[in-house]
C-alpha cells in the first residue's frame, strides 16, 4: 500500500526538506501555494511513499521544518480574533509543517 503525503511548509524550509527526502531516496513534487489566512506564499509538497517508509517521511519533515512566529499586519480579515480591527500586529504561529496523509488507490506511470 502507498500513501500520498501532502505537506504545506514554509518556502524557507522547502529546499532543505526536498534535499533531505531525496537523500533517503524519496521523491517529491513541489507546488507553489498560498496560505488562505496570511495570503503569503508557501510550498506544498506531494510525496508518494510506500507505507513502510511513511515514518521516514514524517520524521524528515519534523526534523527539517521549524515553527516560526509571524506578525500579521492589521487589516487582514480574521475570525475569532479579539484584536481584529485594532492597529496592533498580531503574532501568529506558522507551523513547522501541516501534513495530510491520504491512502493512494493507484499509483500509475504512463
Ligand atoms: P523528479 O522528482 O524531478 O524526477 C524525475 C525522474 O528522476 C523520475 O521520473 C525518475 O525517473 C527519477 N527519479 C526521481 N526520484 C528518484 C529517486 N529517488 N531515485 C531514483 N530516481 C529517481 P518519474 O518517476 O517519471 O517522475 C516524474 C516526476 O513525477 C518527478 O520529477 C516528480 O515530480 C513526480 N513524482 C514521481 N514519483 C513521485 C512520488 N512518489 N511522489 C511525488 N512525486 C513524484
Ligand atoms: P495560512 O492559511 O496562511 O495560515 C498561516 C497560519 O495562520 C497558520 O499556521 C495558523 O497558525 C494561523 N491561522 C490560519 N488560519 C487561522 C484562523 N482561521 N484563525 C486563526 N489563526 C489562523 P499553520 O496552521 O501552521 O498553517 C500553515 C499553512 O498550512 C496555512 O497557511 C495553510 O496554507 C496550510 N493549512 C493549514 N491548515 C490547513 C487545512 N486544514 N487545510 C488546508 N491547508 C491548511
Amino acid at each position: 500500500m502507498m500513501k500520498l503525503v501532502i505537506a504545506v511548509v514554509q518556502d524557507t524550509d522547502a529546499a532543505n526538506l526536498i534535499s533531505a527526502l531525496s537523500k533517503v531516496g524519496l521523491t517529491s513534487t513541489k507546488l507553489a501555494s498560498t496560505g488562505g489566512f496570511l495570503r503569503e506564499g508557501n510550498t506544498t509538497l506531494l510525496i508518494g511513499v510506500d507505507d513502510e517508509r511513511l515514518d521516514t517521511v514524517k520524521n524528515t519533515i519534523r526534523d527539517t521544518c521549524r515553527t516560526r512566529t509571524r506578525l500579521l499586519t492589521p487589516g487582514v480579515p480574521m475570525t475569532d480574533n479579539p484584536n481584529a480591527g485594532s492597529d496592533q500586529p498580531v503574532e501568529v504561529q506558522v507551523g513547522g509543517a501541516v501534513v495530510f496523509v491520504i491512502d493512494v488507490t493507484e499509483f500509475l506511470k504512463f
